[in-house]
């Protein structure tokens, strides 16, 4: 079967990380997660990021470096991850889709809330960013 990117945003703002409270489905609901979607036909997974963050958070962000690796999630779906920022002007984000609580975490708070199973290595790999952590 073909792979199936799933983007996250690992959005960084004056040191902190940002998290998402997955609303949706019932057995993610609770869970913490880098925001972001599936990558649709036709699309890079920079442009996904950048819509799937206006849809779910009310945000205009620019991508910037990939964070090395990729995870599985339920195929044929994988995880990648990409660091990403507010434009100038942005809104703040809300939680307007799929999410139902937004958090900035510093680094030292990175471990308080309860990351999805398949997030905890990419947060681990945002962590080990230059810069960051
Ligand atoms: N997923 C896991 N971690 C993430 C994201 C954005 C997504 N950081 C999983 C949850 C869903 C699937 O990928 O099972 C598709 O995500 P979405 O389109 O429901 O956000
Ligand atoms: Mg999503």
């Amino acid at each position: 079967m073909t792979e199936r990117i799933v983007v996250g945003a690992a959005l960084v703002d004056g040191g902190r990380l940002l998290a998402a409270r997955r609303s949706a489905p019932a057995d993610l609901a609770g869970r913490w997660e880098l925001p972001g979607g599936k990558v649709e036909e036709g699309e890079t997974p920079e442009a996904a990021l950048v819509r799937e963050l206006r849809e779910e958070l009310g945000v205009d962000a620019r991508t910037g470096d990939r964070v090395p690796g990729q995870w599985p999630l339920r195929p044929p779906y994988v995880l990648q991850v990409w660091t990403a920022r507010l434009l100038p002007g942005s809104a703040v984000p809300e939680p307007l889709q799929d999410h139902d609580a937004l958090r900035w975490l510093t680094p030292a708070e990175i471990w308080d809330v309860p990351w999805l199973d398949q997030d905890v290595p990419a947060v681990r790999g945002v962590l080990a960013l230059p810069g960051f952590g």
